[in-house]
């Protein structure tokens, strides 16, 4: 149906505006810089159609449509569109994306979205597309402290929490995407004093099940410090499986994590106690958020 209210309005944009843009229809001809419009515009169109986001809305279709419009230059531009329309759009909506990096193509805006991961069951996912140029897949958020993190291997191997706010995505699904190319990490933090910092890691995939989710982290950057390198090669535990290096088990008094001899970091930690970032103020962090981006 949107197809059809998209075809519709195009061609009335089409018939009222064929006159009055004669200069931009000439420029258009001379410079490649307004075919990558029309590829842009043609990406949010397609972006427009992708379904998977539970807020989207009938008045956000009207906001995007209106938004796409206004970027419309010129007859040739609008007949080359409401042909790519025609003949390019079959499919576009029952479409399988990737991941938010995939999705921030279509100028998507941050929300829950579904994805393949690598996977051929959907999975949700929320789409952080305003940080640092967007395309962001979120794998934990703790910051609400209304989802207790102190959990089985089945939990954090299968995901758990509100796509919303609180969450860990799931073992197997961060094994999925980051072995199905290269991926970086971007953790954010806010400590007690409301002050934000960040780590980047450039490298970061964990391996599969049977390898216990082994952490695999590096090419650190960012102002919070490197707190993740100690954890290198680490195996993952939870509150149900102790595999660090410790002779107690690291999970039970720092939450689930690729933990050692016990941590530098610990990101599942509860949020009473603080999250802990050794490098951090204080070693401790109010909220964290860890997400990925494909490169
Ligand atoms: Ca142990």
């Amino acid at each position: 149906m949107y197809i059809i209210i998209l075809l519709v309005y195009l061609s009335t944009v089409n018939l009222t505006s064929g006159s009055k843009n004669i200069s931009e229809v000439r420029q258009y001809r001379k410079s490649s810089e307004k075919d990558d419009r029309v590829d842009t515009i043609w990406n949010e169109l397609q972006g427009i159609c992708l379904h998977g986001n539970q807020r989207g809305t009938v008045q956000d279709l009207k906001r995007d449509t209106q938004v796409l419009l206004k970027k419309i230059r010129g007859e040739k531009e609008i007949l080359r569109i409401v042909s790519l329309l025609k003949n390019g759009f079959k499919g576009t909506c029952t479409k399988p994306v990737r991941d938010c990096t995939e999705l921030k193509k279509y100028n998507k805006l941050s929300g829950v979205y579904k994805i393949t991961a690598g996977n051929s069951k959907a999975l949700k996912v929320y789409c952080d597309m305003t940080t640092d140029g967007g395309g962001w897949s979120i794998i934990q958020r703790h910051q609400d402290g209304n989802v207790d993190f102190q959990r089985t291997w089945a939990e954090y191997e299968n995901g758990f929490g509100n796509l919303e706010g609180d969450y860990w995505l799931g073992n197997k699904h961060i094994h999925r995407m980051t072995s199905s190319g290269k991926y970086e990490l971007r953790i954010d933090l806010t400590n007690n004093k409301n002050e934000k910092k960040y780590a980047v890691y450039k490298q970061f995939s964990i391996g599969d099940s049977a390898s216990k989710y082994k952490l695999s982290v590096g090419s650190y950057s960012g102002n919070a410090g490197d707190s993740m390198k100690f954890h290198n090669g680490m195996m993952f535990s939870s509150t149900d499986q102790d595999n660090d290096q410790h002779g107690g088990d690291c999970a039970k008094q720092y939450g689930p994590w690729w933990h050692k001899q016990c941590c530098t970091s610990a990101l599942n930690n509860k949020l009473s106690s603080n999250l802990y970032w050794t490098t951090f103020d204080n070693n401790a962090a109010k909220s964290s958020v860890m997400m990925i981006k494909r490169i």
